[in-house]
């Protein structure tokens, strides 16, 4: 019999993760352009989540880091690490590919009409440096769910339609395993900055996953949201089961939104945060809205999992322990270091990719457990560069230390297929 749980798939962090200042309209990845990264401490930071994860009993996978740089890429517009651009240089290194959400949009079996669960790999063409991922992802994803009883994998929606996966996907449900209401939102335009999720991006995915008009909704990312830096909308809203948190600013039109919801699914819950209580600068600052909300096992009611820059910023500490103090369903924080994520503007629910199956239909060769969590701290500590400064990107030897430490990742958890 088939067990439909919520697996989290998270990114690992990729031994060139580096601060190239990529991300117009991302104000952390802005802020930190040209200071030095710390690989090794990055990806033992997301491997120490995943552990906190699955102590909470959250069901853990992963993907791989890409191979970066990505040379093909460079090839394909007439040039080389060495001699590329410095910008055009960092993009082919960027281990973006760790923010998993961006990966692909998920729409699991009970919502679909052929009963089974439909992932759409996410194009991301706006930003260059993300742009080339999706080849590189979309090889994974057909490894990891390559069981075509229980899943299809889509290629990329095409250019010119702006595709950021999941990060501007929310799913409503009763439960995981239940029909759900799944929420597309898209951005118009972000003042300042581009909006990255484009709405017929957005239909074409639901069209190709056989969403009818009850299964899906399409709301608008607010302008304002996208100009204080909420590139997506997973920095300012997030679902889960029957529970949206949102803050009072993140759509166009909320009212709209808030009445279609409950009109189409009316237990559900939504719990707006007011820009009084916490301002959308605090909101960006903090990513307490780029939190993993889950649902913990044995009645545990939800847990935030929430980066620990949430808990330093007083106001929206204060506004957290009220809310878990009340009676809601929110019933737990827990704060993790991401720090190194976040400073690229990435926090706890951008390192992961949710997929609703059953853990057996997967590929296990993707799926965590600590003592394979472990056996990877092994091979970061020992392999992943320790730092990394933009300049060293030009060093043919950081070439080969960046390549070799992902092969050692890859051979030791049997997926050596992936080396290209
Ligand atoms: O696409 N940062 C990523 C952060 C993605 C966060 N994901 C979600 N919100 N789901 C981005 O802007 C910065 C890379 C650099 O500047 O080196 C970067 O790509």
């Amino acid at each position: 019999m088939s067990r439909l749980v919520e697996i989290n798939f998270d990114g690992i962090i990729g031994p060139s993760h580096n601060y190239a200042g990529l991300s117009v309209g991302n104000i952390a990845s802005s802020n930190n352009a040209g200071e030095t990264a710390y690989p090794r401490e990055a990806a033992l930071q997301g491997i120490a989540k995943m552990r906190h994860n699955i102590d909470l009993g959250l069901t853990q996978g992963f993907f791989m880091p890409l191979d970066r740089p990505n040379t093909a890429w460079l090839e394909s517009l007439g040039t080389t690490a060495a001699a590329a651009e410095p910008h055009m240089r960092a993009a082919a290194f960027s281990a973006s590919s760790m923010w998993a959400a961006n990966a692909a949009t998920i729409s699991p079996a009970p919502d679909a009409p052929d009963g089974k669960c439909h992932l759409t790999v996410a194009n991301l063409q706006t930003m260059p440096h993300r742009s080339h991922e999706w080849p590189g992802t979309l090889a994974q994803l057909r490894l990891a769910f390559a069981d075509s009883d229980h899943f299809v994998v889509h290629a990329p929606v095409p250019s010119p339609f702006g595709d950021e996966g999941a990060a501007n996907h929310m799913r409503l449900c009763s439960g995981h395993d239940a029909t759900g209401l799944e929420i597309f939102v898209y951005g118009k335009s972000g003042g300042p900055f581009p909006a990255r999720q484009h709405i017929d991006a957005s239909k074409a995915v639901a069209r190709k996953h056989g969403l009818d008009a009850e299964r899906a909704l399409f709301a608008q990312q607010s302008e304002i949201a996208i100009a204080a830096g909420a590139f997506h909308n997973d920095v300012v809203a997030v679902a889960n089961e029957r529970v949206l948190f949102t803050h009072e600013q993140a759509f166009e039109q909320p009212d709209k939104l808030y009445s279609d919801i409950r009109t189409m699914m009316p237990d559900a819950e939504i719990i707006v945060v007011p820009a009084d209580k916490v301002s959308l600068a605090d909101a960006i600052k903090s990513y307490l809205f780029n939190a993993q909300l889950v649902t913990l096992p044995d009645a545990g009611g939800m847990a935030l999992i929430l980066p620990s820059e949430a808990r330093e910023n007083e106001r929206v500490w204060a506004y957290l322990t009220e809310l878990v103090a009340g009676n809601g369903p929110i019933r737990r924080l827990c704060p993790v270091d991401v720090r190194q994520s976040m400073a690229n503007g990435g926090g706890p629910a951008c390192l992961r990719l949710r997929v609703v199956a059953d853990p057996a239909t997967v590929d296990p060769r993707f799926m965590a457990t600590p003592e394979k969590l472990e056996a990877m701290a092994e091979i970061v500590g020992k392999y992943w560069p320790e730092s990394l400064d933009p300049e060293q990107l030009c060093d043919p030897a950081m070439h080969d230390i960046i390549g070799r430490a992902r092969n050692h990742l890859l051979e030791i958890c049997a997926l050596a297929e992936l080396t290209r």
